[in-house]
């Protein structure tokens, strides 16, 4: 299977805006209300990771994924995913902060979100609209196994990037 990642965050958290700045797309305001699939990328809406109903279409989808972006608003304060969602998806973990650019955007507290939802891996903080952090996640879904995703983020030496472990 060609490596393949589904992205999943609460809604308006930024995830259609990243998939289209990822493929280089111009982003629509539509709010996403159904999956779509665009060359490498899954994108769903966040009514998926918001109501515990859709959680079997989550499960699902993840079969046809190699990756998931457990993905983290930076200016919301909730985690929208329940403690250690990641366990339940046996899929390689990639943890995406968004709207970095955001004035009221708080790092730390984003962080430590996303470490009550993943496991272990890799986290890049991103802003769509200022184009930062973006250029990493592409490799990031090339890599397989956490010694090549730990080696990824070691030689980056990102600011953007960080690789978080429990
Ligand atoms: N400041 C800032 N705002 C952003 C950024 N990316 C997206 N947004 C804004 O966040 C809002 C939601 O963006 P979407 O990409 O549609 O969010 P979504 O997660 O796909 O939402 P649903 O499809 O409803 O689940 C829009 O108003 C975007 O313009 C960013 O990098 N910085
Ligand atoms: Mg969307």
């Amino acid at each position: 299977m060609k490596n393949r990642v589904m992205i999943i965050g609460g809604v308006q958290a930024g995830k259609s805006t990243l998939m289209n700045t990822l493929l280089g797309k111009e982003s629509s305001a539509n709010k996403t209300q159904a999956l779509v699939y665009d060359d490498w990328i899954v994108d769903t809406p966040g009514e998926y990771v918001e109501n515990p109903m859709y959680y079997r279409n989550i499960m699902a989808t993840s079969l046809e994924v190699t990756h998931v972006i457990y993905l983290q608003d930076a200016t919301s304060a909730r985690s929208v995913f329940p403690p250690q969602f990641s366990l339940g998806i046996p899929k390689i973990q990639i943890g995406v902060i968004t709207k970095i650019d955001a004035p009221n955007a708080n790092m730390e507290r984003a962080i430590a979100l996303l470490k009550n939802v993943m496991t272990h891996g890799p986290i890049v903080k991103t802003s769509s609209w200022q184009k930062l952090g973006i250029e990493l996640i592409e490799p990031l879904i090339q890599l397989t196994t956490q010694e090549e995703i730990r080696q990824f983020v070691k030689d980056r030496d990102s600011p953007y990037l960080m690789y978080c472990s429990q």
